[in-house]
């Protein structure tokens, strides 16, 4: 029998025999390898932390002892420990099984949810001050960070809390000098530091030596404790982290499972915050990711929800690979042009920027906020930034967009990534907000593309409308109808929609990529006998307040079709305009509903539950007429 099969929860992780352990990271590391090649998710994140995952249940007892991952995208080891070894993690990430994320709903070994980068620190703070007030005493929180994670400003900021809120704390910092691509900015490098000392290398192999010979216990903690002073006083004059008022120890061998838990052990026992520098390797046990861990980051599912080869997704065009190319292309001409990017040069498809034009690239690491309030002066001193951000990742900067970039109406262009559902990412990934939040700002210009070719046009006339904006567009383009290259063609002018379709009765105004919804709900109609009017309204802000009135006065129902949450969303906008115009129109508004939406297998099957469907629609146009 496996032993992975006989863990129901951390209990069991502590009953199995020290000469078992390397077994059971061997057959967990086998799970991860089957479900994420199917299913698509963190392969390279997760493979690093089998044996700090397994050591931490081993010490801690979850889940009266707290442990906050950040992100938490390398939490499927953490599920399997924690009874979830079930069929329920073959569907990891599909609709029905679980999700790819911390989620307290999902099990009481989740402290809390996470999806966004830098939050652990002031989620264990808070957890921490709350347990030394109201909870036992007896409890440990631990926090688990990333290299990258540490240089987020929201880490950056609980550290400066940390003296304040606790006594007793763990930090625990998974080095594996790794973001998604290469970790950026002056603190990994910091840890790299360490790491890279020779100081380091020695202890290491001394510490290793001593594991061989089974002369485990007291003397680690001295060595780790001589390393520290070491460190201290020969690589770096004072610790960093001691600033904070945290105790540094490291650099451990993140997988070595034995020594591990001598330090978590030792460090159950201080009474003051500790942080633990562990050294990982991203993609361990898999040469393929440890030799290109940015592409093992996350990797895409083999097959499609109903089971057939993606290759059908291969005709789709990528979105990030337009945007980078056609970012190229203007970069190569204009010097003043500069991309910058919060961590996710392969996302949003910059690496070929990042490889050919090094000096027209800046990755300035997990830190959204600052990207937008760096771009912003970057536009002000004369410079043409373009800011790669995904949907939801933008949420962090909503006040640097307002304050710093459209209050003083700059020229920053936002390609806005992942707009709209994000299917298996799941609640804390979908880019369904971004309308609402943006188009309340003033001078924000909003746009999404319907298709690769009129993103291209809207890229390209971006760099004429010296004002702020902000280009929405889902993962993936539908494949395209001519052939040829994409090449610019034609200049937009502000707020420019298109009527595709003259119908009569039915009017659909779709943004960006629910033209497809637009074009099954026309063909329904069709069959019905109403041949209704298709506008690509290309603009969400402002709106073609012209074609709006022609609309409102030719059609008896406009239909509003929006990739985002029908509050304060782009059909919103719509009933806004025609209320202060004075102009009755009948409404009907297709878009997400006032709830959060979790995962599932496909964009389709979360649209469907929500009633974002040709069917839906149709019916729901059928009742109004009535
Ligand atoms: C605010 C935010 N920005 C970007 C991301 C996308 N993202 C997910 S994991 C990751 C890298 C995390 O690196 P690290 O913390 O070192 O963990 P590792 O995966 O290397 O273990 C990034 C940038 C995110 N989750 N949250």
């Amino acid at each position: 029998m496996s032993i992975l099969s006989s863990i129901h929860g951390p209990d069991d992780v502590k009953r199995v025999k020290k000469n078992q352990l390397k077994q059971l990271a061997r057959e967990i590391r086998e799970k991860l390898m089957a479900v994420t090649t199917k299913n698509g998710g963190h392969l390279a994140s997760n493979l690093g932390v089998v044996e700090l995952t397994i050591a931490l249940h081993r010490v801690f007892n979850s889940p009266e002892d707290k442990i906050i991952f950040d992100v938490s995208h390398q939490t499927y080891v953490h599920k399997l420990l924690t009874g979830r070894n079930d069929e329920k993690f073959l569907q990891l990430r599909l609709t029905g099984g679980y999700g790819g994320f911390s989620n307290p709903e999902e099990s009481k070994h989740d402290a809390f949810i996470a999806g966004h980068a830098g939050t652990a620190l002031s989620v264990a703070l808070g957890i921490a001050y709350a347990r030394d007030r109201i909870g036992s005493d007896k409890n440990h929180v631990i926090a688990v960070l990333g290299d990258a994670s540490m240089s987020c400003g929201m880490t950056l900021e609980a550290l400066n809390n940390l003296a304040y809120a606790t006594k007793r704390l763990i930090v625990i910092v998974n080095d594996n000098e790794f973001s998604i691509g290469k970790s950026v900015g002056a603190i990994p490098l910091y840890l790299n530091k360490i790491l890279r000392s020779r100081l380091y290398q020695v202890v290491t192999v001394a510490v290793k030596k001593m594991l061989g010979s089974g002369k485990i216990g007291k003397s680690i903690i001295r060595h780790v404790r001589n390393l520290k002073r070491a460190i201290k006083s020969i690589i770096l004059p004072i610790s960093y982290f001691e600033y904070y008022g945290l105790r540094y120890f490291g650099p451990i061998d993140g997988h070595n499972i034995a020594h591990l838990e001598e330090i978590f052990d030792f460090c159950k026992r201080a009474d003051v915050p500790v942080l633990v520098h562990v050294k990982t390797t991203k993609g361990m046990g898999f040469p393929s990711a440890v030799g290109s861990p940015e592409e093992f980051h996350g990797i895409d599912p083999a097959l499609a929800s109903d089971g057939s080869n993606l290759s059908e997704s291969k005709k789709m065009i990528s979105s990030g690979e337009v945007f980078g190319a056609e970012l190229m292309k203007l970069a190569r001409r204009d010097k003043k042009i500069v991309a910058v990017v919060a961590a996710m040069a392969y996302g949003t498809g910059l690496t070929a920027l990042r490889d050919n034009l090094p000096d027209q690239y800046i990755d300035v690491g997990i830190a959204e906020e600052h990207a937008v309030t760096f771009s912003a002066a970057l536009a002000k001193s004369g410079m043409r930034p373009v800011c790669a951000i995904y949907s939801t990742f933008l949420q962090r900067a909503f006040d640097q967009v307002l304050h710093d970039v459209c209050s003083q109406n700059l020229p920053v262009i936002f390609c806005i990534d992942r707009a709209g559902i994000a299917a298996r990412d799941g609640t804390t990934h979908h880019g369904i907000f971004d309308l609402s939040f943006l188009r309340l700002i003033p001078n924000a210009v909003i746009l999404q593309p319907k298709d690769a070719r009129e993103f291209v046009n809207m890229f390209h006339s971006a760099f004429a409308w010296n004002c702020p904006v902000f280009i929405r567009y889902q993962k993936f383009y539908p494949p395209a109808t001519s052939t040829g290259a994409l090449e610019f063609s034609k200049f937009l002018r502000i707020g420019q929609s298109e009527e595709l379709v003259a119908g009569e009765r039915v009017c659909l105004i779709s943004l960006g990529n629910m033209l497809s919804l637009a074009e099954e709900i026309s063909t329904k109609l069709k069959a019905i006998g109403i041949g209704a009017g298709i506008v690509n309204a290309m603009f969400a802000k402002p709106l073609d307040e012209e074609m709006l009135k022609k609309i409102a006065g030719s059609y008896e129902t406009i239909v509003t079709l929006e990739d985002n949450v029908l509050a304060g969303g782009f059909g919103s906008a719509i009933l806004e305009f025609f209320n202060t115009q004075g102009i009755r129109a009948k409404v009907l508004r297709i878009g997400w509903p006032d709830r959060f939406i979790s995962h599932g297998s496909s964009a389709d099957i979360l649209r469907a539950e929500s009633g974002i469907s040709a069917d839906a629609a149709v019916a729901k146009i059928i009742s109004a007429s009535s």
